[in-house]
């Protein structure tokens, strides 16, 4: 197989990074708002083409594995090993924080993940792949590729696999991963004062790494402290313990660390573009090879899935020394010493003595990881089956509820996807004119207000990440904790009280995720905007827990910041036109929420761009140093409010806005439409027969 340089082929999106990224941590300055919001919908849609025969691919992946080009040979003639690291460092970035990372998107290919001292190397695994990718061209996602691979893999040498859920869809370049570092996004949003102890919202202890450092906290090799990090850092994955040790155990089951010499492995992609990584040991390449900086493999076998790690954990005493790399890491105590096969065996037939980092003897620090050590070492079934659980969930994460995955190879839908009931038949569904009319019958009686109405649907609904696409109105999960609990939500159970009598009289075919959506939507018409689609078939969920982790960081409070408003309207999947359209739309009706006083507008119950013209025109000022108040009038505002002046995208849409009151309607129908539908991956391509 040709071997194609990797600058080549995957492109170059972001301008280089400081040469000295890490240093960029260390500044003092306040940070000033820095991020920009898009103004546009840019992701390129891949999802007309038909995918790609997944059997097919995988044969070809196969094919692969066993071969060895001499430009990076494969460690014991086999790529297996490679193609895990590479799936698991993809995916592996995912965070709950934000939604985050994670490898739909396939942003790996682009900086910063592609220059991380975490992926060192792993531009070679994706050069190998290349060839397949252009085999199969848009039917077949760079990132659907790299997990694909390295499940096939793990496959391949006897491991157990639950499935694959394809359907990631690339992004044109690496902005989406900007918040993870580092750069001057992340500083802002998520700065971290000690590399090595960063917190969250950050994924990892070190910007640049995917979990810990291995070497041991702040390159130390105390085990004792390492287990707390490797527990804090895979909780911020949502992996518990026994995911998190079947994740440690099953991933080093395979392959080696390397690191031949203490040289070092070259400059990274952002660095050295046109030869990245070098290799500064020797030919660089197989036994001479340096990627982590440690040195050997963790198994006897390292191309043959075993629970060998975890016995050997166990039976073993393990000593600290410097490797070859000039790294901490753990070696048998001498008169107990193992082999296992080195290098790539085409070059090389000696042997090498098994290893350990300090982040694996972490595992036998802690008693409750100890415990499971224990168990996996003695339960080969014990440990496949947590392991193919939570290899499946590292791996699909990101990919948010099931119905988003495509493909021939889905497993049935796990707990992380947080399942819904199914889509009922469009046949079972009420008629919505009549629920319209019902609701429309209920404002006019003044049972329930537009405001209460709009502001429940929206609240519901903007819960959606684009991230990884948690969250969203169906499940109706504002009925439980945590979402009835956030105080944005203090109205919302009199409002849903005012819904019951329309709930009753349909009963089991009108969901409440349905109403609470319609009844917004029927709202805002009934107020002034135009008449808008609506798309049923929503189904409720049994709990909350799918809200888990979408606790919103806007309340209308003063502590609201032009930064997070601006990663909040990312998240959210909408450009800034669509989220000013929106948030001008609910504060056009009603009163300012729970505690505060006042209102918007002149006249609450219309859909008009009054507020616009007033956030833009009015002199407000501080009022009760919790809220704002224009001078000489009865308009008040939150800082939301104020934010929308402030910030350059927002406020040209505000004054668009303001000027043409017909082209704020279309807009607002548009936005409205779009969100309120954003998680309805369960009707994709039979939006004609659930949509009005
Ligand atoms: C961790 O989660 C997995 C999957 O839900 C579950 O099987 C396991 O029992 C959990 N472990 C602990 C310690 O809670
Ligand atoms: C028990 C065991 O395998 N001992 C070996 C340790 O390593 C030395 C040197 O490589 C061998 O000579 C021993 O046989």
């Amino acid at each position: 197989m040709k071997f194609l340089s990797a600058a080549l082929l995957l492109g170059l999106a972001t301008p280089a990074l400081s040469s000295c990224p890490y240093l960029a941590s260390l500044s003092d300055d306040s940070p000033q708002r820095q991020l920009t919001l898009k103004t546009e919908n840019t992701k390129s849609r891949t999802e007309q083409v038909e995918l790609a025969d997944l059997q097919a691919v995988k044969k070809d992946i196969v094919e692969l594995l066993h071969s060895s080009d001499p430009k990076w040979p494969s460690d014991y003639d086999n790529y297996g090993p490679f193609f895990v690291r590479l799936a698991w460092h993809c995916t592996g970035s995912y965070r709950t924080s934000d939604g985050r990372g994670g490898c739909d998107g396939g942003r790996q290919r682009f900086d910063p993940e592609r220059s991380w001292d975490d992926n060192t190397n792993l531009d070679k695994a994706r050069s190998l792949l290349a060839p397949i990718k252009e085999k199969y061209g848009l039917s077949l996602s760079w990132g659907d590729l790299f997990v694909l691979a390295g499940t096939t893999a793990i496959e391949d040498m006897g491991g157990p696999v639950l499935g694959f859920c394809a359907g990631r869809e690339d992004d044109d370049d690496g902005s989406a991963s900007l918040p993870l570092g580092p750069t001057a996004e992340q500083e802002i949003l998520a700065p971290c004062e000690t590399n090595g102890e960063c917190e969250e919202p950050l994924g990892s202890t070190t910007v640049g790494l995917i979990y810990v450092n291995p070497e041991g906290p702040m390159g130390q090799p105390d085990a004792d402290r390492s287990a707390p990090q490797v527990r804090d850092t895979f909780e911020r994955m949502a992996m518990n313990d026994t995911e998190t040790v079947a994740l440690i155990g099953g991933g080093h089951a395979f392959g080696k660390t390397h690191g031949a010499c203490p040289s070092g492995p070259g400059l990274p992609p952002n660095e050295d573009e046109e030869n990245p990584w070098s290799g500064e040991c020797g030919s660089g390449v197989g036994v001479d090879a340096f990627t982590s900086g440690f040195e050997g493999p963790w198994t006897t076998q390292p191309t043959q899935w075993d629970n060998e790690y975890f016995q050997s954990l166990l039976n073993y005493k393990w000593d600290s020394w410097i490797g070859p790399g000039g790294h901490n890491q753990w070696q048998v105590r001498k008169e107990q010493n193992v082999t296992a096969p080195s290098g790539p065996a085409a070059d090389g037939d000696g042997s090498q003595d098994i290893m350990m980092l300090t982040s694996d003897i972490s595992l036998t620090r802690d008693p409750a990881y100890l415990k499971i050590v224990k168990e996996y070492a003695s339960s080969l079934s014990s440990f496949e089956n947590q392991f193919s659980h939570a290899w499946y969930k590292l791996t699909s994460r990101d990919m948010g509820p099931v119905t988003r995955c495509k493909g021939s190879m889905v497993p049935p839908a796990q707990e992380f996807q947080y399942p819904l009931p199914p889509t009922p038949p469009s046949s079972s569904l009420p008629d919505f004119s009549k629920v319209r009319a019902s609701l429309a019958n209920l404002l006019s009686s003044n049972a329930v207000s537009a405001s209460s109405l709009t502001t429940l649907a929206w609240n519901c609904a903007s819960t959606f990440r684009s991230t990884d696409y948690l969250g969203g109105c169906n499940g109706a999960r504002i009925l439980f904790s945590p979402g009835k609990d956030w105080s944005i939500n203090s109205d919302s159970e009199d409002t849903l009280k005012a819904l019951q009598s329309i709930k009753d009289t349909y009963g089991e075919s009108l969901s409440w995720s349905d109403l609470i959506v319609l009844a917004g939507t029927v709202a805002l018409e009934f107020s002034g905007a135009d008449k808008m689609r609506f798309c049923g078939g929503r189904t409720d969920a049994s709990d909350g827990l799918g809200w888990s982790y979408l606790t919103p960081k806007i309340t209308g409070s003063l502590s609201d910041d032009s930064n997070i408003l601006i990663d909040e309207i990312s998240k959210l999947g909408l450009t800034a036109g669509e989220y000013v359209a929106i948030l001008g739309a609910v504060h056009s009706l009603g009163d300012l929420p729970g505690d505060y006083v006042g209102q918007w507008t002149s006249d609450p119950f219309t859909v008009d761009n009054e507020y616009f013209k007033n956030i833009l025109d009015l002199p407000f000022t501080l009022y009760e140093n919790r809220q704002y108040k224009a001078e000489g009038e009865e308009i008040y505002a939150l800082k939301t409010d104020m934010l929308i002046r402030e910030i350059p995208e927002l406020s040209s849409k505000a004054y668009d806005y303001a000027a043409d009151e017909d082209y704020f309607k279309g807009e607002l129908k548009n936005a409205w439409v779009k969100i309120m539908n954003a998680d309805r991956f369960d009707i994709e391509g039979r939006e004609e027969e659930y949509c009005e």
